[in-house]
């Protein structure tokens, strides 16, 4: 079968071979008569897009059975993946595993959650996994689309949280209450003070940044949103950042944003 197609001013050829294979259909598509490369390889995200639903058309467990997240869903990061998933409306598979694990070190060579693959394609690092991840699948597009400005905006954003915000608030302060070192079993006071006046900080830039939106960026949900939520669910649960929070209206605003979407509920992980 095959079709021609006008892309642009462009004539392409789309042909799509259907033959009988172990009792079902294989089926093979070439996209063919671009102009150049780049043409040609612009349509690699539509034609992914395509193909995973189609996949979730024809089988019960769709993309459930080719995507997978790797990690705890008690992770931040891991629920920043599962987050973006559930807002692009895509299925996948949550494989509880934990960090340094052999499974997870054969996605990540370096342990961390979360790791994440589609079929044969292995990702890690969080940014890297929503890249891909908004890029191949449909729905909301999660970078702004309103220019260079929100674009570089949001990535400042993702970059501070992943640079020194998840640091401070949640390495250096909820996971010393989570996972306590101190003596007697208790949180170390010293490490948690000590991280205190970095979450104040922290705090205050983006308490800023809201000015009272609904979002981080503009007026539209994006990936800087994705990654701060899951921290700000923690901070609301240990006493000195849920003190902080009772003074920074605009973070509290729009995390209330947050938590009244699908896709925050679909991705709660039980917390003790
Ligand atoms: N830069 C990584 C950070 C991932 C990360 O730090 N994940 C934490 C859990 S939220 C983890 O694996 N911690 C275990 C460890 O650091 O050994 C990313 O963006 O995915």
């Amino acid at each position: 079968m095959g079709r021609q197609r006008t892309t642009g001013r462009v004539r392409t050829l789309i042909e799509i071979t259907l033959t009988d294979k172990d009792g079902g259909t294989h089926l093979h598509m070439r996209h063919s008569g671009f102009p150049d490369a780049a043409t040609r390889d612009s349509h690699d995200n539509g034609w992914q897009s395509v193909f995973n639903n189609l996949s979730d058309y024809l089988d019960a467990e769709g993309s459930a059975g080719t995507l997978t997240v790797y990690g705890d869903a008690r992770s931040t990061y891991v629920r920043t993946v599962r987050l973006a998933l559930e807002e692009k409306g895509v299925r996948y598979t949550l494989k509880p595993v934990p960090p340094h694990s052999d499974e997870l070190l054969s996605h990540n060579p370096f342990g961390r959650i979360p790791a994440f693959s589609d079929g044969p394609i292995d990702f890690y690092e969080t940014r890297a996994i929503l890249s891909y991840i908004n890029e191949v699948f449909g729905g909301p597009n999660l970078i702004p689309q309103t220019g260079p400005t929100a674009r570089a905006r949001c990535e400042q954003w993702i970059s501070l949280i992943n640079c020194h915000a998840y640091d401070a608030m949640v390495r250096r302060y909820v996971l010393h209450y989570v996972f306590p070192k101190g003596k007697d079993g208790q949180p170390d006071r010293a490490v948690i003070d000590a991280a205190l006046p970095d979450i104040e900080k922290q705090l205050d830039v983006l308490e800023q940044a809201y000015g009272g939106r609904d979002f981080l960026v503009g007026n539209a949900l994006s990936m800087a949103d994705l990654f701060f939520a899951p921290i700000v669910e923690y901070l609301g649960r240990f006493p000195e950042s849920a003190a902080m929070l009772e003074t920074r209206p605009n973070i509290r605003h729009a995390h209330a944003i947050m938590r009244a979407r699908p896709s925050y509920a679909a991705t709660q992980p039980e917390l003790g």
